[in-house]
């Protein structure tokens, strides 16, 4: 625990961006649940079982059978973790001039699609913009904005859709079965494929059991195997989902998109048995996504999402709805309507947050937004949100309590709360580590 005094010289010397805080100074860290779960006992128990060989390791085959059996997808390709096989599918499928549409954009995702050419766009539904819709299936895919897509551009500039589940930038919000069907449909018609962006299909699994007719007494595991057999192939970030600290891959259906990858992945990761990760990594992996799937865990992780989401409801806070899968997203546009876009409102109320308690957030506005590559514009994105993202296996439902009353205090002195100017901007994913200065 640190002191107000401590955490002002902290964050000061952070240029207010709370990626480049020392985790020393922080208390309960909701920065991102990637890579921050606890690993169980037996994941533990099967990185001594790592078989360090540079070629042909027995952890690789264990993986690939893990996700062959889980998700269904034939070819596998280990990437050190998600962007790693987002820069190898880029690289493979993209030409320059593409369009890649999508159900919103991520930031590695498109920065991966651009430095390869395309150009993303968005075809996620217009509910997704709108923190205050209760639509249940946010992440969903407007098909009519794809087929008009197609229509102009035409299925050749298409090379896929580039298809998340649980929306990470909507507020971890769920695409339902019936609307990736009906986009499997569609693309079908086309010859289009679809990527699969599976870093949390298991929470979204989840949402389609609770919400989605005829789900309820199916196991999240036929669920995730349901969702990946309507897709081509997939990225995966590990370090979410599947419960390790470091990991991902790229898998694959088509022989010969396999085979350039795997061609590739020599290039930028490592061989394509190990793709960048020690044997250890791959058997704790294949351990995690066996848990992931587990509807037990599942709910009790999504579960805990939802108390911190119903206490901050209760108090009235301005959060993003419903609740989503890994975390919950504060609307800054309500939560400080005083401050423009442009003076950085998510990213002032995520410093404001670390400085009354300790506990770190992250900004998921404008600043995450970037610019357009085109006009170098800052994009102005509708939702202008903080997230309170929580890992899996590691806080208990006290220090839940700990951060709603935190941002409970906040709220209460919302309308001191003053703007930020950008005083460093590096030019690729800003957001991590950009500086600011607050505004007299
Ligand atoms: C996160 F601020 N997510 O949510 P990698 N797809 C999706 C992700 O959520 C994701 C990746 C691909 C992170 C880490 C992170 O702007 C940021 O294993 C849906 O991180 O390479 C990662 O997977 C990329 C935080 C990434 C960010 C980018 O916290």
């Amino acid at each position: 625990m640190t002191t107000r005094e401590e955490r002002q010289k902290a964050i000061i010397h952070a240029g207010y961006n709370t990626f480049l805080l020392r985790s020393r100074d922080v208390y309960v860290d909701l920065l991102t649940d990637s890579g921050t779960s606890a690993m169980s006992d037996r994941q533990w128990s099967g990185m001594m079982l790592g078989d360090e060989s540079y070629a042909g390791s027995e952890n690789f085959y264990h993986l690939e059978a893990a996700i062959q059996k889980y998700y269904g997808y034939r070819y596998i390709v280990p990437t050190h973790q998600g962007r790693g096989a987002e820069n190898i599918i880029s690289k493979i499928m993209i030409k320059p001039g593409d369009i890649v549409p999508g159900n919103m954009y991520f930031t590695t995702t498109r920065l991966h699609q651009e430095l390869a050419g395309g150009t993303f766009v968005d075809i996620i539904i217009d509910e997704a913009h709108d923190s205050q819709s209760e639509h249940p299936f946010k992440g969903n895919v407007n098909l009519e904005k794809l087929e008009s897509l197609i229509k102009v551009y035409g299925a050749k500039k298409i090379p896929y859709i580039s298809l998340a589940t649980s929306v990470n930038m909507a507020g971890g919000q769920p695409i339902s079965l019936e609307n990736i069907r009906g986009l499997r449909k569609l693309t079908h018609q086309y010859g289009i494929k679809i990527i699969h962006d599976m870093t949390r299909v298991a929470e979204n699994a989840y949402f389609i059991k609770m919400r989605e007719t005829g789900y309820r007494n199916k196991s999240i595991r036929s669920i995730v195997k349901e969702i990946c057999s309507l897709t081509d192939g997939a990225t995966m970030s590990a370090k979410k989902d599947a419960l390790v600290n470091i990991g991902g891959f790229l898998a694959l259906n088509d022989k010969s998109l396999y085979e350039e990858a795997s061609n590739l992945v020599v290039i930028y990761e490592g061989l394509h048995t190990y793709g960048g990760l020690a044997g250890r990594d791959m058997e704790a992996m294949a351990i995690g996504i066996t848990e992931s799937v587990d509807d037990n865990h599942i709910r009790a992780r999504v579960g805990q999402v939802e108390y911190l989401g119903n206490k901050l409801l209760d108090a009235k806070i301005p959060i993003v709805k419903p609740i989503g899968g890994h975390g919950i997203f504060l609307d800054a546009k309500k939560f400080v309507p005083h401050l423009k876009q442009i003076q950085f409102p998510a990213q002032s109320l995520a410093a404001e947050i670390y400085l009354d308690s300790g506990v770190r957030t992250m900004e998921r506005g404008i600043v995450s937004a970037g610019r357009n590559k085109d006009t170098d514009d800052h994009y102005y994105p509708e939702l202008e949100l903080v997230r309170l993202t929580i890992p899996r296996r590691v806080y208990t439902q006290a220090h839940m309590d700990v951060v709603a009353e935190s941002v409970q205090e906040v709220f209460t002195n919302r309308k001191k709360i003053k703007g930020l100017k950008m005083v460093y901007e590096p030019k690729y994913l800003r957001f991590f580590q950009a500086r600011f200065q607050k505004i007299k």
